[in-house]
C-alpha cells in the first residue's frame, strides 16, 4: 500500500519509523511518504494560511498550496491513476473499524493535514474523498489524527501483523470490546487468573471470553451492543447481567 501525507509538521511523522509500522516499511508492505505543504508556497514567508473570509477567530489554510500539494501527488504517480484522499477533521465522521478496513483495501490513500480553523473548503470539495474524525473531542490539527489512522490502517494489511488471528479478535473487529487477557503467572498479588482459562477445555474457554466480551461491552459501550450481531445465548447471557436498558431481538438464528 502507499501513503502520501501532505501536513505541514513533516517531524510528527517520526514515529512511522519505529515499531510494527518500521518494520512494515524496511520490509517494503507500507510506502508512506511524508510532504512539507510550505514546499508549495510561492511567497517569501511561505504561507499557508489566511484570516477567514466573513470574519471570525483563527485562521483558514489557503487553497493555493494544498492544490499545488495534492497534484504533485497525484502527478507523482502511484499504484491507482489518483490516491483515496482523507481529510481528518473533527467535523468528519467517526473513524471506525469498519471504515479502516475499506481504507486497507486501497491502493493508495492520501491525507491532507489541516492546523488552524479548517482548510479552505474548497480544497475539500475538490480533492476529499472523507473526512474523517477520530471522536467528539478536539485535536489542534489532523497529524496525530493521520498517525492514528495510518496504524489503524496499516496493522490490517498482509504480513504486517505476525499472527492474522489477533486481528481476527480484536475489540471492534467482532463488533463487542475484547474481554480480559492473562499470562503467567496463575497467581500474583493475591489474584489468581480465572480457572477456566486453566482449564484445557476449549469450548469452555471460548464460551468465557465471548461472555466476558458481552459483559464489557454491555457496562462501557452499550451503543456498541446494540448494533453488535447476537446469538440466542448470547442474550441469554446478557439476560442474566441485570442491564438497566433492553436487548435487541437476536440478529443471527442460532
Ligand atoms: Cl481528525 N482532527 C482534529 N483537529 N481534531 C479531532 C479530530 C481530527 N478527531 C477528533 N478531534
Amino acid at each position: 500500500m502507499r501513503v502520501d501525507v501532505v501536513t505541514i509538521f513533516p517531524e510528527f511523522f517520526g514515529p512511522l519509523d519505529v515499531s510494527l509500522l518500521g518494520k512494515a516499511r524496511e520490509r517494503g508492505l507500507v510506502d508512506l511518504r511524508v510532504h512539507d505543504l510550505r514546499e508549495r508556497t510561492d511567497d517569501v514567508h511561505r504561507s499557508v494560511d489566511d484570516a477567514p473570509f466573513g470574519g471570525g477567530p483563527g485562521m483558514v489554510m489557503k487553497p493555493e498550496p494544498w492544490y499545488a500539494a495534492l497534484q504533485a501527488v497525484v502527478d507523482g504517480g502511484g499504484p491507482a491513476p489518483r490516491p483515496r484522499v482523507v481529510v481528518p477533521t473533527p467535523s468528519g465522521r467517526l473513524l471506525t473499524q469498519a471504515l479502516v478496513e475499506e481504507l486497507a483495501a486501497e491502493p493508495w490513500l492520501a491525507i491532507a493535514c489541516g492546523r488552524y480553523e479548517g482548510i479552505d473548503r474548497r480544497v475539500v470539495d475538490a480533492w476529499a474523498d472523507d473526512e474523517v474524525s477520530l471522536g467528539d473531542y478536539v485535536l489542534a490539527g489532523g497529524e496525530v489524527a493521520a498517525l492514528v489512522l495510518v496504524e489503524a490502517v496499516t496493522r490490517l494489511l498482509p504480513g504486517v501483523v505476525g499472527n492474522a488471528e489477533s486481528v481476527a479478535d480484536d475489540s471492534h473487529t467482532t463488533g463487542l470490546l475484547e474481554g480480559p487477557v492473562y499470562t503467567r503467572p496463575a497467581s500474583y498479588d493475591g489474584r489468581d487468573v480465572p480457572a477456566v482459562l486453566l482449564s484445557g477445555d476449549h469450548g469452555a474457554i471460548a464460551r468465557w471470553r465471548r461472555d466476558e466480551a458481552l459483559r464489557r461491552t454491555a457496562t462501557l459501550r452499550p451503543d456498541l451492543l446494540m448494533r453488535a450481531r447476537l446469538d440466542a445465548r448470547d442474550l441469554a447471557a446478557l439476560a442474566g447481567l441485570d442491564l438497566p436498558f433492553p436487548l435487541p431481538p437476536p440478529a443471527v438464528a442460532d
